[in-house]
């Protein structure tokens, strides 16, 4: 089976006051594209569809059309669990329609999906935080963990919690929750895990709300039991495969970026093909950037006004940083507004210690260094000394030219 993962879509979010929903509308049209491409069997968004409980009309009438279009009138299932930005009971609210054309939506670690023989798959089991779906004679177990805020997941639990259960951690609820569970885990299906909370370790971004402040919401990367194949998480932003456990634990990321502390890597997808009792084999695809958040960092007002004119036509959101020893005067900021469209925000700096203070962080580091790092941050895997030794030389060859052109 080959299944797509996606999550925090967050339509319907805005950028400083911008509309995004024209960007968010491309993205579904180039994972219509992937859909179809690449064969997908199975569609699983794990969670905040939405950037809000209570989401504009346009956001949802994306989010209709375009899963109309993904599942092909049901022939390609798609499960949906909500996040901590989504509200369940309103996510879900179209189940009675949403069965038929293969769409599952899932509010809470409660939900219970919607046993049936539909046109294209069926749903042959399914229970509080799990479900059994068959297609095309393969089988797949899915343990659903819709974002399980401390009142769900002890709602989930209460039967069976006794004093000293309520008193334990909630990553050890959760770990127990999954144990619980796992028991649905059959040898002769594929087995996997879908949902939407904070594993520790994991690197977030700006655009998220936190799930709690000071971390006691975190869930150890240990928790997942041994038989899952692929767990399919949502919420953080950055797409990851997350540390700390030999399986393969995955955050899809959002599929555009949120926030200026986003800019700095590709967004992305995974496709994972799987069959029962083997390794999933996970490949991460890359999406387009739709329109590219920047940071201009101007030495001054005449330079940000330059660096306005002169990028004018192209489409991406600016975030301008201008040095200046005075405050800049309206019709400066008119100015700059008129020749390039999409400036989000316009920050004076009237000082640069922070930024010297940075330079000098990194100025401690060798460049050797400072590529491992990067490389590491990128693949989870270090550079070989052969990759390294590459990096140096294309570095010093540039040096030298650089040189050459100053002398
Ligand atoms: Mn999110």
């Amino acid at each position: 089976m080959k299944i797509l993962h996606t999550s925090d879509w967050h339509l319907g979010k805005n950028l400083e006051g911008y509309s995004r929903l024209e960007e968010q509308g491309q993205f579904l049209e180039e994972l219509l594209e992937i859909v179809d491409r690449e064969k997908i069997d199975l569609v699983i968004i794990s969670g905040d569809i939405y950037d809000s409980g209570n989401p504009p009309a346009k956001a949802e009438k994306l989010f209709y059309s375009y899963l109309k279009r993904i599942t092909k009138g049901g022939k390609i299932p798609t499960l949906v669990i909500a996040g901590n930005h989504d509200n369940p009971e309103r996510l879900v609210a179209a189940s009675p329609l949403a069965y038929e054309q293969g769409i599952i939506l899932l509010g809470t670690p409660k939900s219970k999906a919607l046993i049936g023989d539909y046109d294209y798959y069926s749903i042959i089991d399914a229970g509080e935080g799990y479900l059994e779906i068959e297609k095309n004679k393969e089988r797949l177990v899915a343990l659903t963990i819709p974002y399980p805020s401390e009142k769900r997941l002890n709602e989930m639990l209460s039967e069976s919690m006794d004093e000293e259960e309520q008193q334990k951690s909630y990553s050890q609820k959760i770990a127990d929750l999954l144990e619980k569970l796992s028991i649905k885990f059959r040898e002769d299906s594929i087995n996997i895990i879908v949902g939407h909370f904070f594993v520790a370790g994991g690197e977030g971004t700006d655009s998220e709300r936190p799930i709690q402040l000071g971390g006691s919401l975190a869930v150890e990367a240990d928790v997942f039991p041994k038989k899952a194949q692929y767990i399919a998480l949502g919420h953080l932003h950055r797409p990851q495969k997350v540390k700390g456990t030999q399986l393969e634990v995955y955050y899809s990321g959002s599929p555009l970026q949120y926030s200026k502390s986003e800019i700095s890597y590709a967004k992305s997808i995974y496709i994972v093909d799987i069959l029962p009792g083997q390794k999933a084999n996970v490949t991460e695809f890359y999406l387009k950037n739709y329109k590219p958040i920047e940071v201009w960092k101007c030495s001054s007002i005449e330079d940000a006004l330059k660096k306005c004119e002169e990028n004018s036509e192209k489409n991406v959101w600016v975030y301008l940083e201008i040095k200046t020893d005075r405050v800049l005067l309206q019709s400066e900021i008119k100015e700059m507004r008129r020749l390039k469209k999409d400036i989000v925000e316009i920050v004076p700096i009237f000082n640069d210690e922070e930024e010297e203070e940075e330079i000098e962080d990194n100025k401690e580091k060798s460049l050797e260094e400072l590529f491992k790092e990067f490389y590491y941050h990128q693949k989870q895997v270090n550079p070989t000394e052969e990759m390294i030794e590459l990096f140096l030389s294309i570095i010093n060859e540039g040096e030298e030219k650089d040189e050459t052109r100053n002398s």
